[in-house]
């Protein structure tokens, strides 16, 4: 899939609306269209990757800080006991969306097995 047509691409362009959870100049997080649960979230770099493998070392620094940085207020704000941090990479592990992603998946205690 090119830039042109990538969904995430025409997120972060703003030419497809999204529930904006944080931005910056590198990366937006933005709530999933099919949330596995309340307050599911999608963070995205706003440069174009396929996958994780696409990912210059140079950029893995700031991104994962503020993956971080955004999964701790998601776990303060929504007030979660847990949280899965997931990542498909190729449509064999489910990736459907070809623009490197991670979802911040919130849990609560006794949740049981994610679907
Ligand atoms: P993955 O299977 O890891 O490629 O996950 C892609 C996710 O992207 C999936 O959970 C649904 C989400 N998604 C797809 N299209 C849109 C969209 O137009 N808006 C939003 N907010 N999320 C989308």
């Amino acid at each position: 899939m090119s830039e042109e047509e990538c969904i995430f691409c025409k997120i972060i362009e703003g030419q497809i609306p999204s529930y904006k959870i944080y931005e910056n100049d590198s990366l937006l997080a933005f709530l999933d269209i099919f949330p596995l649960s309340y307050g599911h979230t999608v963070v995205v770099p706003k440069k174009h990757y396929y996958n994780f493998l696409d990912m210059p070392e140079d950029d893995m620094s700031d991104f994962f800080k503020d993956l971080r940085n955004i999964s701790a207020l998601i776990m303060k704000k929504l007030k979660i006991d847990g949280f899965n941090l997931v990542q498909n990479n190729f449509p064999a592990a489910g990736q459907v969306i070809h623009h490197l992603h991670f979802h911040i998946i919130p849990r609560m205690k006794g949740d049981g097995p994610l679907k």
